[in-house]
């Protein structure tokens, strides 16, 4: 919300909150991070309300008042108000908090409550009347890829997750759940605990995420069960029309009017399986999705140190056959050293006081000092299953990584009570934590960008990325934080762009790196699995094999679902008729021509 509270709010105070566990450490991050900001909490709105396009001032109205008819006057807010960056657990919902361009530029018009998939779709019958384009968010807790913050500026956004937060279902024997899209994996995970359920859920890094949002986003966590798409179970979806659908199972009736009792079970069903069409797309508004859950089970975090950053390909050599023959049961981390420099929460200028990027060398002497050593590459792991077996498998493990000279193994128990590992081997035994926050300390007012590149699990191929990494940071005065997220046939290669949201000067660089990283790695052959969304089109348009063959596809299926193109016009790249061709597309440099003062518009009339 775009008020910043004094106290962020627990999860029995709000759905958005943070569980009480984690008081102290959400308290203390939230005061570091402010400690390092410069920028005033707002400053006044200079443009006004950003109207959709199109749409004069007295259509707006009448279409506003309309709304508040149907969902009661205080579920549609007209976004009139300073707009306040605030900080993760109490985040913005109408606009991103990390803005690349302007605060003011990518804003809705106003923000929409609905309580119900009924209201749902009375939100979505509206905007095609009106012709207004809307902007579903779960959360909004998408940060580093545009967080709550509409394409199209002066869209509305659907705020699903203020009245539409219940955890429908748990269903322990199924291990699953059903969930709307307001229930964040702080939630989830206390719920289970409450029921004192033998069952673990599967979260990323921070815990404050929508588990709906991030699974149709095809967002990652750290259990055997991390994919998260991969594991979901069944979803109801109001389609751009209005129209209810609901897919797998779900779309055989149960039983006298109740929900079909394989729902969660079987995820495909028959037929085509269209799930995977509403997951990073613009057809539909999910507004009920299942989610499998893991049975407990033992579990031992442990990590590994390697001694030299050209070892890089040979680690990936070593963890690949691991990987695939599942000894590796989770997915695994490995970073480069440099960020257990930024993992302490201590600020860049702790480590190094000049401007420019942290130099190699003076991060090796501070590496020194830490608790694991001087090293260049960390892996952080965990085995699952009981005593013997983790012995085993990590037996294995140590046999493997010991081909690398000089590697050293560290157990949580080895290491002092505020050091990472942690909060790692919670993550990875599905508890939700916040301690990823302390990234953001690294630079005042930090805001962060994600480029997140697929590569093979091959040596050669990760070196290309990497050597493209180092480049381009370099060429853009960036310090690189290289994370792998790392599978038996892929690692999601993510660098995470922290950059102060007060310099114009450094969001232009931040803009312009990220736009030559998606084109030099796409040169390459290598493809974003994920982007923030000012490089949308951008990505769409690096998958063009057969002269754009995907994204005509794409085009086809959102005119036939989506006729008035109101439905989160530009996600992912796919426009519908209505604003094709007009202009909307960002394929150069229109970012860094819109920070200071200019802006993400059209260039003709839609
Ligand atoms: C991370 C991982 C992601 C992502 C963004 C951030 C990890 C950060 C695997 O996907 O999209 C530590």
């Amino acid at each position: 919300m775009s008020q910043a509270l004094n106290k962020p709010p627990t999860t029995d105070e709000l759905y958005r909150g943070y569980p009480k566990r984690l008081a102290e450490e959400a308290k203390y991050s939230k005061d570091r991070l402010l400690s390092h900001k410069t920028l005033p909490d707002s400053v006044p709105r200079q443009r006004g309300v950003r109207l959709p396009p199109d749409t004069s001032r007295e259509t707006f109205d009448e279409a506003i008042a309309a709304l508040q008819q149907e969902l009661g006057k205080d579920n549609v807010v007209v976004n009139d108000k300073p707009l306040i960056d605030g900080w993760y657990l109490e985040h913005p919902n109408t606009h991103d908090a990390f803005h690349l361009v302007d605060q003011e530029d990518l804003v809705a018009s106003a923000v929409a409550y609905p309580g119900s998939t009924r209201e749902t779709q009375a939100i979505v019958r509206w905007a095609n009347k009106y012709g207004i384009p809307l902007w579903p968010i779960s959360m909004g807790r998408n940060l580093g890829y545009g967080g709550s913050a509409p394409r199209v500026p002066g869209s509305v956004v659907v705020d699903l997750g203020m009245r539409m937060n219940k955890i429908l279902s748990i269903d322990a024997e199924n291990a699953s759940c059903v969930v709307e899209p307001g229930v964040s994996y702080f939630q989830l995970y206390e719920e289970i605990q409450k029921r004192k359920l033998p069952l673990w859920i599967d979260c990323p890094d921070l815990g404050g995420g929508s588990v709906l949002g991030n699974a149709i986003d095809r967002g990652v966590g750290y259990t055997p069960m991390g994919d998260h798409f991969a594991n979901h179970c069944g979803m109801e979806i109001v389609l751009p029309t209005g129209e209810l659908l609901r897919t797998g199972m779900g779309a055989l009736p149960g039983k006298d009017g109740k929900d079909n009792p394989t729902w969660q079970s079987f995820q495909a069903a028959y037929g085509p399986y269209v799930d995977g069409i509403f997951s990073q797309s613009n057809f539909g508004i999910v507004t009920q999705m299942g989610m499998w859950l893991m049975r407990e089970t033992g579990h031992q975090s442990y990590m590994f140190t390697f001694p030299r950053d050209e070892d890089f390909p040979a680690i990936v050599e070593a963890m690949r056959p691991l990987a695939q023959n599942r000894i590796l049961g989770n997915i695994p981390q490995l970073r480069h050293i440099v960020q257990e420099l930024n993992v302490t929460g201590l600020p860049k200028s702790h480590w190094y006081d000049k401007s420019g990027p942290i130099p190699r060398d003076v991060i090796r002497e501070h590496s020194k000092q830490l608790p694991i050593g001087e090293c260049s590459w960390v892996f952080y792991g965990t085995q699952y299953g009981d005593e013997a077996s983790i012995n085993t498998q990590l037996q294995l493990i140590k046999a493997t990584f010991s081909s690398i000279a000089g590697t050293r193994f560290y157990l949580p128990k080895d290491l002092p009570d505020d050091h990472y590992i942690h909060s790692r081997a919670k993550v990875c035994s599905g508890v939700p934590v916040l301690r990823e926050l302390d990234w953001l300390n690294w630079k005042p007012n930090a805001a962060h960008l994600f480029f997140s590149p697929i590569t093979p699990t091959k040596g050669v191929d990760a070196q290309v990325v990497h050597d493209l990494n180092v480049k381009l940071h370099e060429k853009y005065n960036f310090d690189l934080f290289p994370t792998l997220c790392v599978a038996g046939r892929e690692m999601h290669y993510i660098t995470n762009i922290i950059f102060d949201r007060s310099s114009n000067d450094e969001k232009k660089r931040a803009n312009a790196l990220m736009r030559e990283l998606i084109a030099s790695a796409a040169a390459e052959g290598y493809g974003e699995y994920r982007t923030h969304l000012l490089y949308a089109d951008q990505v769409a348009g690096t998958y063009n094999w057969g002269n754009g063959a995907l994204l005509k596809f794409n085009e086809t299926i959102k005119d036939a679902l989506d006729p008035n193109g109101i439905m989160a016009p530009g996600r992912n790249g796919i426009w519908p008729k209505k604003y094709r061709g007009k202009g909307w597309e960002i394929l150069g440099d229109e970012n860094e021509k819109a920070v200071g003062g200019g802006t993400i518009a059209p260039k003709s009339k839609l």
